[in-house]
């Protein structure tokens, strides 16, 4: 089903019409209230009049994380407090994590968005959405209840973790959706197994998985084991949270993009310049409906195509394709961004050990786990008592659990153990298959 059938279904030639009106009206209106934008188009000597076609958009600057964390908390607003309902952030060390604010009016078009994304995975006002996205900070749990909401399903708010609940709700309530990350999905297959209970036997038809990258072998593997369609949503909070873009259920290839609220471009990650429909690069957002926290060709990391060919679901936007990667070092772990950056400051602010450690990331049940090893001085070693090995290690992964919102298992090592290496570090092995 189209949710909004007018919007979702425009000719190319009117979406383009109504994207240029509302990037204008976003200029006008970041550069009169946002600082930050009034400085950075001065810097490249533009002014939002000058902005005529949508092809002009290329001569505005970039927008990237580290300036959303240089204006930390609410630098960035564009609106006064008194007219933000809502903040949401990233994870991050205290001070780094990046905020966003919506207003009453942003949060009724990601409502409506989201609702148009969940119809688009075949959801109705039928449906029960079993909702597995964590709520909190992070917008994926109340990004999708309020589209869930907005469409007219029921919504099981039950969050993420304890699992053995979670299959026992499915068990009784009869949840026909399930809305979590990829690696959750298949950990709830697997508890449930371990529990006796058949997905087969349950209610789901479908699946909407994302905030994590997720391959095509393993959308083969969550069907097969969660007996239901698995769909792709993509999002992140600096652009507006889950519905950005997201899969129809009629040809499960490629994630239409809302187009009438955000300017999807794909540019070369190196020179910026801006690559044409088919070729992969970085997917950089402009958001042109927005009020609280508008954002001008945000650098979203993310490595991805754009496809313009008409689906056979009757919707008329773009799509981009499965995200393939990152462009930087962020791994995302448990459905928690985490740099590697945070981990060696946690560790340096403790000066307890050696600034040489290794960040291992595993998939064991499905679950993501990461352990950080790291080494100690030789006259830590030459204490030689075990317990304060043991200690010392409870009291690192306290502060990444407290600072970072991950946990992490820590193991101490001897001196000259990691490997050092004479380009980059290898700071990351990453064992998981995507
Ligand atoms: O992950 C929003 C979200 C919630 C999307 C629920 C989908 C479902 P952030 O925490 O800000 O927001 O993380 C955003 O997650 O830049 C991507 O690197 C990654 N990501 C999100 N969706 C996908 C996906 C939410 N479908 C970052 N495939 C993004 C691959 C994804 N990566």
């Amino acid at each position: 089903m189209i949710y909004d059938i007018e919007f979702e279904t425009l000719p190319r030639e009117a979406l383009e019409a109504i994207q240029l009106r509302r990037l204008r009206a976003t200029l006008d209106r970041v550069y009169a209230t946002v600082p930050f934008y009034r400085r950075k188009f001065e810097e490249a000597g533009v002014v939002p009049a000058d902005i005529k076609t949508l092809k002009d958009l290329r001569r505005l600057p970039f927008t990237y994380k580290q300036d959303l964390r240089d204006n930390y908390p609410f630098g960035m607003f564009a609106v006064p407090m008194e007219s933000v309902v809502r903040i949401h952030a990233s994870s991050g060390t205290t001070g780094k994590a990046t905020v966003v604010g919506y207003t009453a009016r942003d949060i009724v078009t990601w409502s409506t968005l989201m609702a148009r994304a969940l119809a688009s995975g075949g959801a109705t006002c039928c449906d029960i959405i079993h909702n597995s996205y964590g709520y909190g900070l992070f917008t994926g749990g109340l990004g999708v209840h309020y589209g869930a909401e907005r469409l007219g399903a029921s919504v099981i708010p039950i969050s993420g973790g304890n699992t053995k609940r979670q299959i026992m709700i499915m068990k009784d309530f009869g949840p026909t959706v399930l809305t979590s990350t990829p690696s959750y999905a298949l950990h709830l297959a697997e508890v449930a197994r371990e529990m006796g209970v058949g997905f087969g036997d349950l209610r789901f038809k479908v699946g909407i998985f994302g905030a994590e990258p997720w391959s095509e072998g393993m959308r083969e593997e969550i069907e097969r084991k969660l007996h239901l369609q698995a769909l792709d949503i993509y999002g992140l909070s600096e652009v507006l949270g889950p519905g950005v873009s997201m899969e129809c259920i009629e040809a499960k290839k490629g994630l239409h993009v809302a187009e009438d609220h955000f300017i999807a471009e794909v540019i070369d990650p190196d020179s910026g310049e801006v690559l044409p429909y088919g070729e992969r690069g970085e997917l950089v957002f402009t958001s042109i409906t927005k009020e609280a926290f508008p954002v001008i060709r945000y650098r979203t990391r993310d490595i991805s195509s754009l496809n313009p060919e008409p689906c056979i679901c009757g919707r008329t936007s773009v799509r981009m394709n499965r995200v393939s990667g990152r462009t930087d070092d962020m791994l995302i772990i448990r459905g928690v961004n985490v740099f590697p950056s945070q981990i060696e400051s946690v560790l340096m602010d403790m000066g307890e050990t050696e600034p040489h450690y290794q960040l291992v990331v595993d998939r064991q049940d499905n679950l993501d786990q990461l352990t950080v090893m790291v080494e100690v001085g030789e006259s830590v070693l030459a204490s030689g008592e075990v317990r304060r090995f043991q200690d010392m290690e409870k009291r690192i992964a306290k502060n990444i659990k407290e600072f970072l919102g991950v946990s992490a298992k820590v193991k101490l090592v001897e001196p000259k153990t990691i490997a050092r290496s004479e380009g980059k570090a290898q700071r990351v092995i990453d064992n998981r298959k995507f």
